[in-house]
Formats: structure tokens, C-alpha cells, sequence
């Protein structure tokens, strides 16, 4: 059933030349069902690998798509803040450009969110390597501890929110702490959210970065930076 509702959804991505157009087709015959008024943004986070290219010609297939690029990797904090930041519809959702969720599910969140102000995915059998799973959870720990909230599954990238919500907003950090970052923000606000189970998949193609130990020491790095700033 078509909704009135208007959604942006947005993707970053970084060198995901094998996954980003299923990914945007599946969305957009998703999206051409339930939304009437909708953008599909990939935030192309300076990749080397012709995912830039990719997408600049999907664009004459897919109109509603609209590529945004990087000229350099800023790491997927600093790309997910350029996805709200061009967003311009009601609604905000994002997800990963790698193929790990199925947008199809993104159904579920349309349904509820005009009962609260975000809704929130977590994953109901995360299909990650072991060592990930146990430190994800540590990181929950530490974040309840430190910021006092706690979630199912931070990292979760199926998410969506009203976009009044965020405006104004300031998000300080370049890496995996931007999910912490924002949802911080929004615990101050005293936001009202639902969490709804995803399904996830495993990566078919490309190559998985959110368990390098760059990314694990730049979270770290900026937990303590933002941590007098946003608790
Ligand atoms: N913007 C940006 N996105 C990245 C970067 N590294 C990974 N990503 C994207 O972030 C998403 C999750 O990355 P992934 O490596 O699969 O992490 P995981 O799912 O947590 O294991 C994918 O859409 C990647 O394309 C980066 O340096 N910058
Ligand atoms: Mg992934």
C-alpha cells in the first residue's frame, strides 16, 4: 500500500562498486510501493573502486537516485553526517551499502514511525564474525556506563527518523561513534523510539571494514573526545 509519506533514505558507501546497485534497484522498486514522495542518496565516501562512476550513470535508470560524493574518505561518520545533511524529505532513514539488510523490511518502520519520533533496527541474528559480536557488546557496556542509555544493537544500520528531529544538530565525530553521537543527542531530547527486528545477511562482495582495528581505535579516540561534550 502507497503512503503519503515523504522518505529520504540514504547509504553511505565506501568502494562498494559490487553491491551498490542491487542495492538501489531493490530500493527504489521497495520505495516505488510504499512512499509516494521519496530520494534514494548514496553517499559515495571517496571510493577507488568505480562505485563512483556506477552510480553517476545509474542515475538515468534510477532518476530518484542522487549520488553524493566524497573527493576523499572521510570514514563513515563523516558519511553519514553528509547523508542527513542533504536529506530533504520528512522522514530519514539509513542503512549500510553493502547489501547486509533487506530494505525490503523497511515496511515494518514506515508503519510505526508516526507513533514516535525514531524507530530503531536491531538485528535478530547478526551475521558477523564471533570476535565482533563480543565486542559489540562490550561497546554497548561501555556506552550504557559512560552515557547512560542503552539500546539493543547501536550499530544497527537500519534506522529512521523525523527529520525536524534533527535539525540543528550537531554531530562532531568522523568515525563508528557517530551512531553513539546521535543517539546521545537524541537521549537528551528525551526522544521516543520503538526497536524493531532486521534480519542481516552475510557480506557477498567487497570487503568488510568495521571491524578493522583503525576503525575500533578511532571510536575509541573519539568516545573520549566527545564524551565531556555530549554526556
Ligand atoms: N563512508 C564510509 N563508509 C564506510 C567506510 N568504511 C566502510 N563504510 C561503509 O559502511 C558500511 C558498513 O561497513 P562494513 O565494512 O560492512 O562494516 P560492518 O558492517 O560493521 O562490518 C558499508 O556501507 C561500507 O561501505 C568508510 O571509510 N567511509
Ligand atoms: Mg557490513
Amino acid at each position: 500500500m502507497t503512503t503519503q509519506k515523504s522518505l529520504t533514505v540514504f547509504f553511505p558507501a565506501h568502494n562498494e562498486v559490487d553491491n551498490i546497485g542491487a542495492l538501489v534497484r531493490a530500493t527504489d522498486e521497495t520505495l516505488s510501493n510504499l512512499v509516494t514522495d521519496y530520494e534514494i542518496i548514496v553517499v559515495n565516501d571517496g571510493s577507488t573502486d568505480g562505485t563512483r562512476e556506477l552510480l553517476d550513470s545509474l542515475v538515468r535508470e534510477v532518476p530518484r537516485l542522487r549520488p553524493v560524493h566524497h573527493e576523499k574518505n572521510k570514514g563513515y561518520g563523516g558519511a553519514v553526517r553528509t547523508g542527513f545533511e542533504s536529506a530533504t524529505k520528512e522522514l530519514v532513514f539509513f542503512s549500510d551499502g553493502d547489501g547486509q539488510f533487506d530494505i525490503r523490511e523497511i515496511d515494518k518502520f514506515l508503519a510505526e514511525i508516526d507513533q514516535y519520533d525514531a524507530i530503531l533496527g536491531y538485528r535478530i541474528d547478526r551475521k558477523d564474525p564471533f570476535h565482533r559480536k563480543v565486542f559489540a557488546k562490550c561497546w554497548g557496556m561501555l556506552i550504557r556506563i559512560l552515557f547512560g542509555f542503552r539500546v539493543r544493537d547501536l550499530d544497527c544500520a537500519f534506522k529512521m527518523f523525523h527529520r525536524s528531529l534533527l535539525e540543528g544538530m550537531k554531530l562532531e565525530a568522523e568515525g563508528a561513534m557517530v551512531t553513539v553521537n546521535l543517539l546521545a543527542n537524541l537521549q537528551k531530547k528525551k526522544f521516543r523510539y520503538k526497536e524493531i527486528g532486521v534480519h542481516h545477511y552475510p557480506r557477498t562482495a567487497g570487503v568488510q571494514s568495521g571491524g578493522s582495528p583503525k576503525v575500533i581505535l578511532r571510536a575509541f579516540r573519539e568516545l573520549f573526545k566527545l564524551y565531556w561534550k555530549i554526556r
